[in-house]
């Protein structure tokens, strides 16, 4: 059985299957992609995926992307404890997450992150580089959010709606472990992975949103997120991100 695994630093869309494949005791074979140096965007990696993004997983040289769905597949497919719930109800419950995560945590965190670094990064860059990196990106609709956010050009109104979700997942991520250690069926899940890939950094990036007088619960569950080996394995992996950090 041979299993690769293409990521990033530890953070985002990587560290939710970072968490996963170490949580689950698979080994494999780490392949760092360094995101700040572009190396997403080399024809070999874009061989295995064209979209040229992190993480794909190679199981028996089938190749996977998108992380939730190589998550799924990493729990079904190998041996090592359950990371979903048996209950379909609640399987229902844990995907509801996993799909908030993608649809509305992970994208208004991105957004508000070009925002903030993408304009530092173009002007760091020799004349004509980052037009020739953005020429490079495989994804339209990622060339032109870049291509926008360079320029400044999120609208007021866009950024506050971004703003907005955040606050709303610090809500409803407080409210969910009211009286509970995890977000679903009192049991560790694919949802806190999912969650604690993007909201590791809260504390740090977006402290007025989530502290430990605001978001007591969602304190206490990192502190029990951290405590785990598979998710401290994960957090421990390469992490040579230069701009993505602090914020992810
Ligand atoms: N839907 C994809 C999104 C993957 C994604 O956005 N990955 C980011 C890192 S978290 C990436 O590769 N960014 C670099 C780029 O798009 O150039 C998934 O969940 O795997």
């Amino acid at each position: 059985m041979s299993v690769d695994l293409y990521h990033g630093e530890p953070a985002s869309n990587s560290l939710k299957v970072l968490q996963a494949i170490h949580e689950k005791g698979v080994p494999f074979k780490s392949h760092y992609i360094n995101l700040p140096k572009f190396e997403q965007h080399d024809p070999e990696y874009l061989k295995i995926n064209p979209a040229g993004q992190v993480p794909t997983l190679v199981h028996d040289g089938r190749v996977l992307t998108e992380s939730t769905v190589i998550n799924e597949y990493i729990d079904d497919v190998f041996d090592g404890p359950a990371l979903k719930p048996a209950d379909p109800y609640d399987q229902g419950l844990m995907r509801i997450w996993t799909k908030y995560v993608d649809e509305v945590f992970r994208p208004s965190l991105s957004f508000l992150a070009w925002h903030r670094l993408i304009p530092g990064l173009a002007k760091s860059l020799p004349e004509g580089a980052f037009e020739e990196r953005l020429a490079r990106i495989p994804l339209k609709e990622k060339r032109d959010k870049w291509s926008l956010a360079a320029s400044g050009g999120f609208t007021e109104r866009e950024l506050e709606g971004w703003r907005h979700n955040l606050a709303e997942v610090a809500e409803r991520v407080e409210r969910a472990l009211d009286g509970h250690d995890w977000l679903v069926a009192d049991q560790f899940t694919l949802a806190d992975i999912a969650v604690f890939a993007m909201g590791n950094s809260m504390p740090r990036g977006y402290a007025e949103l989530v502290n430990d007088e605001k978001t007591p619960n969602w304190m206490a569950w990192l502190a029990r997120m951290k405590a785990r080996p598979g998710v401290a394995a994960a957090l421990a992996m390469p992490d040579h991100a230069q701009f993505i950090q602090p914020k992810g």
